[in-house]
């Protein structure tokens, strides 16, 4: 089931030794948990320097738990992920619900080091641990009329406190292309730092597409549907002169009220040096033909 997915990856800011030692310090610390079943990957990304997990699971946005970066840290532990299935429907021969334990059972979890890129100018680089979404597809059958993917989030407001005020059209919904949805850089999440995830980064399961702006990376996901028409995203819906369908990430297009152009890793203190943005998040080689002749600016 699993997919090997290696690239060459680098980043002018780390020093690849010290990821690397870094790299063997975490396996060997997996080891010792005995997530025997990660299938860590010594790929090039592991020149990449993981942000601290303490960071990574500290500052977030999931509006669900309110807009404050340490609201999700704050409030998430009020959600309850079990049991948790997610209802595959559309254009799929196997519709259904699929408890999550089951899918589970049927995938290999793998290690994926990743950039992360928020649209607010932010970045992390995140151990991610999970599996290709094409593998879910597969699972449910994508028919041949299948042109989207859709994606919704839990709408529980007795947990998810944020959804009491009306900040975003609740649930939080997001989409993909299906060539995007079954490109292997794109991953359902279930961990991080071979832990499972964290409430506040979506638990149980998450959405990581890392060449596009973190907000489509949608969290704790209850519902796919594939579908021959682009679906509404909560971002677009919300304010659509700022945030398109693709949103890619993309350092020669501005966002209209600030630059794109550099991004601040978070973990390094707020004056830690800004660091130039990649195109595609650094991901151009792997992704860029997926747009091959759409205009980039018209499409953001
Ligand atoms: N359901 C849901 N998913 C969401 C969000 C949200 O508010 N609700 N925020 C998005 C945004 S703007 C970002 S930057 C990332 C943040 O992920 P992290 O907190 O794990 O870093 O989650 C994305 N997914
Ligand atoms: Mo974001």
């Amino acid at each position: 089931m699993a997919h090997r997915w290696t690239n060459d990856l680098t980043h002018d800011d780390v020093t690849p030794k010290s990821a690397y030692l870094n790299r063997r310090q975490l396996m060997a610390g997996m080891a010792g948990l005995g997530l025997t079943a990660l299938a860590p990957k010594a790929n090039a990304a592991a020149d990449l320097t993981p942000t601290d997990f303490d960071v990574i699971s500290q500052y977030n946005n999931f509006y669900e738990f309110g807009t404050g970066k340490e609201d999700p840290a704050k409030h998430a532990h009020r959600l309850t992920t079990q049991p948790w299935s997610i209802k595959i429907d559309g254009m799929v021969d196997r519709p259904g619900d699929y408890a999550l334990g089951d899918i589970l059972s049927k995938m290999t979890i793998e290690e994926r080091i990743y950039r992360f890129r928020c649209v607010e100018a932010w970045s992390m680089v995140v151990p991610w641990n999970g599996f290709e979404l094409k593998d879910l597809l597969d699972l449910a059958g994508v028919q041949s009329s299948a042109k989207y993917v859709a994606f919704e989030t839990l709408y529980r407001p007795d947990e998810m406190i944020g959804q009491k005020s009306p900040f975003l059209d609740w649930p939080y919904v997001e989409g993909l292309r299906l060539d995007e949805a079954n490109h292997p850089l794109t991953l359902m999440a279930t961990g991080l730092y071979g832990k499972d995830m964290p409430k506040q980064n979506g638990a149980p399961i998450r959405l990581v597409v890392p060449w596009k702006y973190g907000f489509k990376s949608i969290k704790s996901i209850v519902r796919i549907t594939l579908t021959d028409k682009e679906p509404p995203t909560s971002w677009n819906k919300s304010i659509p002169g700022e945030y398109g369908f693709y949103s890619n990430v993309n350092p020669e297009v501005d966002h209209p009220r600030w630059s794109q152009a550099s991004e601040r890793p978070i973990g390094g203190g707020f004056f830690a040096k800004r660091i130039p943005t990649l195109k595609f998040n650094g991901y151009e080689t792997e992704v860029a033909n997926l747009y091959d002749g759409m205009d980039l600016r018209k499409n953001y």
